[in-house]
């Protein structure tokens, strides 16, 4: 079976996701650690482009955003389900809306402890990238806010996990995977601060519980190594209908995907298949020959080339 190789680096909370999806699932995996910051030589080669982390690659299909590449590890490791009692919809729901309600307050709530040890530079590009000031001063700034959107979001999920240990019932789900990861960053980087500007404290049998899911087996490999598994292996046939785009775009087409809230620069390739869940682009590049690009439908717009919708 083809090898898992995740694109992320340690910091990063939607990696921490991935990564414990691995561990739920008990997998091998091979780890490429990305800059946490642009420029990202070893990465775009293969992505067109995108540059947010974490990215999954299997031999020379790629996979962009977390919604997606927890999708993708269940259809082809498919025990124990991310998806309990088969409820996809209900977890990709619950997975968008607490990662839109929650990263950049939970993101900026830690840099209002933490954000005087982070250097300039990333500051600038993160602004830049983002459209967000993680300074301390301007996180602080904003910190009250920032806590009154992690308790609206908090409450909901304390809430949900009143009567049964995982939001679903017995068993973990993606949906907790994606609760835990902004709440892990903060802990772990805001420590003791960040426990008292957070109601943790009924969440921690369940912090510890998501947490004991482990990673499973990383295997770290240099980038190049991923490059070559790429340019030595042609991309699968697309698992999904060619031409079952909701807004009549045909394979064949060039295309442009671009994230619909931040990193929006496009990315450019020849739709190869779409459907209402995910699209899949082709992409040419010298070091990695042809792939195949994957993005969910939620969360990225799809126009033609000519830059009609
Ligand atoms: N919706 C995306 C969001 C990913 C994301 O924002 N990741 C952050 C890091 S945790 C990022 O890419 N930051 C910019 C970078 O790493 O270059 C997903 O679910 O994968």
């Amino acid at each position: 079976m083809a090898s898992l190789i995740l694109h992320h680096y340690d910091f990063s909370p939607y990696s921490e996701k991935v990564r414990l999806a691995f561990g739920y699932k008990n997998l091998d995996w091979n780890s490429v650690q990305t800059p946490i910051q642009a420029p990202k030589p070893d990465l775009v080669p293969l992505t067109a482009g995108y540059r947010r982390a974490p990215v999954l690659q299997i031999g020379a299909d790629v996979y962009c955003d977390t919604l997606l590449i927890l999708r993708e590890i269940e259809r082809r490791h498919p025990e124990p389900t991310l998806y309990p009692g088969g409820q996809r919809g209900l977890v990709y729901a619950l997975s968008m809306w607490w990662d839109r309600a929650t990263f950049f307050p939970g993101a900026k709530l830690t840099t209002s402890i933490i954000g005087d040890q982070i250097p300039q530079e990333f500051l600038e590009e993160r602004k830049a990238l983002m459209n967000q000031d993680f300074s301390k001063s301007a996180s602080l700034q904003e910190l009250p806010l920032n806590q009154q959107r992690m308790h609206a979001a908090m409450a909901w999920l304390i809430d949900m996990l009143k009567d049964r240990p995982f939001i679903l019932g017995s068993q973990p789900s993606a949906a907790d995977l994606t609760a835990y990861h902004i709440l892990w960053f903060a802990q772990k980087n805001g420590g003791a601060d960040a426990e008292g500007l957070l109601p943790l404290a009924p969440l921690r049998d369940w912090m510890d519980h998501i947490a004991a899911l482990g990673h499973g087996r990383r295997h770290e490999i240099p980038a190049q190594e991923a490059l070559d598994v790429a340019r030595n292996t042609a991309p699968e046939p697309p698992h999904i209908r060619a031409n079952a785009d909701p807004s009549g775009l045909m394979p064949g087409q060039s295309v442009a995907v671009r994230a619909d809230d931040y990193a929006r620069d496009p990315i450019r390739g020849r739709l190869v298949a779409a459907d209402a869940e995910e699209l899949i682009i082709q992409h040419d590049d010298g070091r990695v020959g042809t792939v195949y690009i994957h993005f969910p439908r939620a969360g990225y717009e799809l126009l033609a080339e000519d830059g009609q919708p």
